[in-house]
């Protein structure tokens, strides 16, 4: 999508701290970090929202979710803990419509969020 700021992350239009890439997914680091490692996991294909995942996405979900596990280790933050956060929607806060998963570690994560 033209106007996806994630989109074009993706297409290198626009300069980002790229930590994984293959051929279905670019992981890189927030621009706004929430905690010492916070990063984002998307996929490239342009997909709004968790709720847009579909049956055809099976394969692309579980490489997501993989995807997230080989980060944790990397960045070590499978000893002391991390956390995995999708907001979707408004209320959920999502601000970005191209759906991501923030992966949040090396610091305490207090619950509820907020
Ligand atoms: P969410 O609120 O869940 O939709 O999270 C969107 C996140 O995306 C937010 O933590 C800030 C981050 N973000 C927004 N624009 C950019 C950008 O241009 N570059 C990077 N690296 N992160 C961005």
């Amino acid at each position: 999508m033209s106007d996806c700021i994630f989109c074009k992350i993706v297409n290198k239009e626009i300069d980002s701290e790229i930590v994984y890439e293959n051929e279905n997914i670019l992981a890189f680091k927030d621009v706004e970090p929430q905690a010492p490692v916070h990063l984002l996991v998307i996929p490239k294909k342009h997909i709004e929202s968790f709720m847009n995942f579909q049956e055809e996405d099976d394969e692309l979900f579980a490489e997501i979710m993989v995807t997230l596990q080989k980060l944790a280790k990397d960045f070590e933050l499978d000893r002391s803990g991390f956390r995995i956060v999708n907001n979707c929607g408004e209320e959920g806060g999502q601000t970005v419509n191209h759906v991501h998963f923030h992966l949040l570690g090396k610091r305490t994560l207090t619950w509820p969020p907020g």
